[in-house]
């Protein structure tokens, strides 16, 4: 039997508890009789609350289950967290088969719910449409391997690399459509991450729970709107304590500029997960090092102007060999605009 399509099914329902389940994964679940048809499916919606299987298996009351097949993006838990083990629960139930998208890569699982299964007389499938299963908790994958925290890159800009001319005049290079993907985008993030020149320039809402703003010398007005709502956390050279429902974070400095790896750093002991970098060329072109991923919006206009803004903006290169590189892995449209998603190719 062909499970792509089941697989696909629980990406898509995992994908309903974005921005709810953070720091832990994404699952979803599907659940079929012993005949093969589809009789229940769940999704983790939140932290803390029920996984996957357990959301699914729960809204089974007549063994319905029995000798069925379940499938799941994630190897079935093991351990006793907020919820007893999954495992456990799947085996109870009597299920026959289990269908898994990827290991865990929690090293309180690692494989051990599939032993578990597979220990009870389960027949186990692993690694199915793995890549994009992988690609779905990607961020929870760095969190837990690299106890990093995950960032990526939101620039919008001409077909000519610009995010603004010289003026400064930016607010609107992409339409309406690519906006309200900008939206969804951010959501899937714990932060977003901008800066002062971008709220002096820009004055932004940029609507979200948690916002990092990077402002050394505190020039930007506190009574700006990015201040107005969600948590704010400002790194700056001097200040270091909480204070007008804002914390202030003292940051090391380097050649005029605050230290990146130190806020990243920060930011992960603080519990955020995922950054969204939503500023101009000079911090996203610093931060290029440490990025896992960029959102690149395209708008069919040029500026034609040797002086506007680039959107990455940090270094001369003479040779093309020095260059960051990077695989687009999809491109699609948001009339009349496009966005590439890449990631960088490490050297
Ligand atoms: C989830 N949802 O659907 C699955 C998870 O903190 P706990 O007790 O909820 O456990 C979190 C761990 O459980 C998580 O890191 C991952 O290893 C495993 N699977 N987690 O939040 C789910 N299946
Ligand atoms: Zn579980």
């Amino acid at each position: 039997m062909q499970y792509n399509l089941f697989m696909k099914k629980c990406i898509d329902l995992a994908k309903q508890g974005e921005g709810l389940t953070s720091p832990n994964p994404l699952v979803g679940c599907v659940i079929l009789d012993k005949d093969g048809n589809e009789i229940s499916t769940g999704y983790h919606h939140k932290y803390g609350e029920n996984h996957a299987e357990r959301d699914a298996l729960f809204k089974l009351h007549n063994g319905e289950e029995k000798g069925g097949t379940l499938i799941v993006n994630l190897e079935p838990c093991s351990h006793y967290g907020k919820t007893p083990p999954c495992a456990d629960l799947i085996i109870e139930r009597g299920l026959k088969k289990v269908i898994i998208g990827m290991q865990d890569v929690n090293p309180l699982v690692a494989g051990n719910g599939i032993r578990k299964l597979k220990k009870a007389g389960i027949e186990v499938v692993e690694n199915v449409l793995e890549d994009e299963c992988k690609q779905l908790n990607e961020i929870f994958i760095k969190n837990m391997t690299k106890n990093e925290v995950f960032v990526a890159i939101k620039t919008a800009t001409t077909l000519d690399g610009k995010i603004a001319t010289k003026s400064g005049s930016s607010k609107w290079i992409t339409s309406e459509k690519a906006r309200e993907e900008v939206k969804k985008i951010r959501n899937r993030y714990d932060a977003i991450l901008t800066t002062s020149s971008t709220i002096l320039a820009d004055n932004p809402t940029m609507a979200h729970r948690k916002k990092i703003i990077l402002d050394r010398k505190l020039r930007t007005n506190l009574e700006s709107p990015i201040y107005k709502e969600g948590e704010i956390y400002l790194f700056n050279e001097t200040l270091d304590m909480f204070e007008g429902g804002i914390n202030f974070i003292k940051t090391p400095v380097e050649n005029e500029k605050l230290d990146l790896q130190f806020i990243l750093q920060k930011a992960f002991e603080l519990g955020i997960k995922s950054i969204l970098v939503e500023a101009g060329g000079h911090l996203s072109g610093g931060i290029l090092k440490y990025i896992d991923k960029i959102y690149h919006f395209i708008a069919p206009k040029i500026t034609g102007d040797n002086s506007s803004l680039s959107c990455f903006d940090f270094r001369e290169i003479n040779d093309i060999n020095e260059s960051y590189n990077f695989q687009i892995v999809k491109t699609e449209t948001f009339d009349p605009d496009i966005l590439l998603t890449y990631y960088p190719i490490l050297k």
